[in-house]
This record gives structure tokens, C-alpha cells and sequence, in this order.
């Protein structure tokens, strides 16, 4: 049993060892498998195939396991480190100790967006993108992108989501309502922007906003917020839980797409049930 802490109350030998972590995994390898992973389940609406990670029910358990993956991880490297979590509807500035240089750095520069600050700046020799061929091999962002500024989810987005009572709705996709795609934050087509976690993604810029979005270790953070999300929806919501509760029906175009509660969620054989309690492996404060 292990807490993960808000990122903001982390001492600096805690931010050091985490990002030393980290570190290491991009040495030894094992960083890049889960970025590539990443990008092999982020499958959209359009494909004709299972969605297991993203515009689907099972984006919380998927990533609840991904996140713990990746910790157990960071753990076989240091077992005293775990994955601090970012309150985006809080801790809000571009500037603040979440992108200082001790802990994840800066923005990107102008031009390229390169991270030029912090202990995943290219030019300190250690963090090389290799997964996303599109990309540039330095790490970018483009926080609050300010030539067109985008805001951070407010804590009243936060509670409309939190407030819906009901899990997910058919058709399952990123198109309508329920507390799992009003978190997840797809706008629906041609109206408003993106919401809550895809806001995230949006404000941070760069590598955050595609298939390859761990390629920034900021993303560890942000899901580990979202876990979070989901522990306080479970406790708002008592009586509700995870949709569908089976398959959908044969002749249902999205029978064969998305994860049912006994399901498994590969790449693991885990399913969505299995995923819905943490407490025995770890607690937020
Ligand atoms: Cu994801
Ligand atoms: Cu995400």
C-alpha cells in the first residue's frame, strides 16, 4: 500500500527521485514500450475495431491499469516513488512548481516548441522522442497555447461531469453524454471545444495531444488525476457503476467495440470490474 500525493506537496528529493525514475526507464528502454502501447490502443470512433483505451467506456480502467504498469515499473527502479497526481482545476499557472526546473520544466520555445528546461530538455542529454515518427526527437509543449489561448477545465466543468449519475450511454463512443465521456471530454461533433481531460491535453500542447501523448512525463500526472476523478464519481454516485453491464446486442454496431464490466481489456486480461477498486494497492491524499 502506497499514496500518491498531489504533485504540488512533493519535497524536492521526492520530485528528484521521481524524475530520476523516469529517467531511467527512457535509458533502459521500457519508457518507449509504453509509449508505443499507448499508441497502439488509441483507437478513434471512425475505426471499425474494439476501442479499449479512448472514446469508449473502458478509458478509466485501461488507464487505472496503464497507470499501474508503468508504477510498478518506476518502482522496480525505486520503491519509494510513486505517481504524483496534477489538480488542473487548482494548479493553474504555466509557471507553477509542476513546471519548474526541479520537477517537469518549462513550456516549449518559440519557433520549434522545444522544451528547453528541466530535467526532460533534449539537450541535457537524457529524454530522445523516438516513439511517433511524425515528430520532432525533443520533447514539446506550448502551455496555455498563448497565440491562441486555451484554458484549463474549471472546477464547475469538473462538478458537471462528477454530476452526472450515470456511467456511459450507448452508443458508447465520444459522441454522447454520461459522467465517462463529459470527463473524458469530447465536444460533440461541430459544436463547443474539448472538455476536462482532452482540455488538458489541448492547453499542455505538443506531444500531449495525439496517440504518443506519454512521450511527455506529464502525462503520468494528469492520469493520475483522472483516477482520482473516478474514485469521486464511485463515492457520489454509489448505486450507479461501470455500462454496459453486458455485451450490446447482437445487430448493435457497437457490439465487437467496446468493453463490457467481465470483459477482458487487452493488452491485459483484466476487466473493467477487476479495475473499478484501488484501495488495496493505493490511496490519493
Ligand atoms: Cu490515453
Ligand atoms: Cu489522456
Amino acid at each position: 500500500m502506497y499514496t500518491r500525493q498531489n504533485q504540488k506537496n512533493l519535497t524536492s528529493a521526492q520530485k528528484k527521485r521521481f524524475t530520476a525514475a523516469v529517467l531511467e526507464l527512457k535509458r533502459n528502454g521500457v519508457y518507449d514500450a509504453f509509449v508505443r502501447t499507448h499508441d497502439t490502443y488509441f483507437v478513434p470512433d471512425r475505426d471499425r475495431k474494439l476501442r479499449v483505451g479512448h472514446m469508449s467506456p473502458s478509458f478509466f480502467p485501461w488507464h487505472r491499469r496503464y497507470l499501474l504498469e508503468f508504477e510498478k515499473q518506476l518502482r522496480t527502479v525505486d520503491p519509494g516513488v510513486c505517481v504524483p497526481y496534477w489538480d488542473w482545476t487548482t494548479d493553474t499557472s504555466p509557471v507553477s512548481s509542476l513546471w519548474a526546473d526541479d520537477f517537469l520544466g518549462g513550456t516549449g520555445r518559440d519557433g520549434d516548441r522545444q522544451v528547453m528546461t528541466g530535467p526532460f530538455a533534449h539537450e541535457r542529454g537524457g529524454w530522445n522522442v523516438t516513439v511517433g515518427v511524425r515528430e520532432a526527437r525533443f520533447l514539446t509543449r506550448n502551455l496555455g497555447r498563448p497565440q491562441d489561448p486555451v484554458s484549463l477545465p474549471t472546477p464547475a466543468e469538473l462538478r458537471w461531469a462528477l454530476g452526472d449519475p450515470v456511467y456511459d450511454v450507448s452508443p458508447w463512443d465520444s459522441t454522447v453524454g454520461g459522467f465517462r465521456n463529459k470527463l473524458e471530454g469530447w465536444a460533440a461533433p461541430r459544436s463547443e471545444h474539448w472538455r476536462n481531460h482532452n482540455k488538458v491535453h489541448q492547453w499542455i500542447g505538443g506531444h500531449m495531444t495525439g496517440g504518443t501523448a506519454p512521450n511527455d512525463p506529464v502525462f503520468w500526472l494528469h492520469h493520475a488525476f483522472v483516477d482520482l476523478i473516478w474514485d469521486r464519481w464511485q463515492q457520489k454516485h454509489p448505486d450507479s457503476g461501470y455500462l454496459p453491464a453486458v455485451p450490446p446486442p447482437l445487430g448493435d454496431f457497437q457490439r465487437g467495440r467496446v468493453i463490457a464490466l467481465d470483459e477482458p481489456m487487452p493488452p491485459w486480461d483484466v476487466s473493467p470490474r477487476e479495475m473499478s477498486g484501488h484501495q488495496r494497492l493505493y490511496r490519493y491524499e
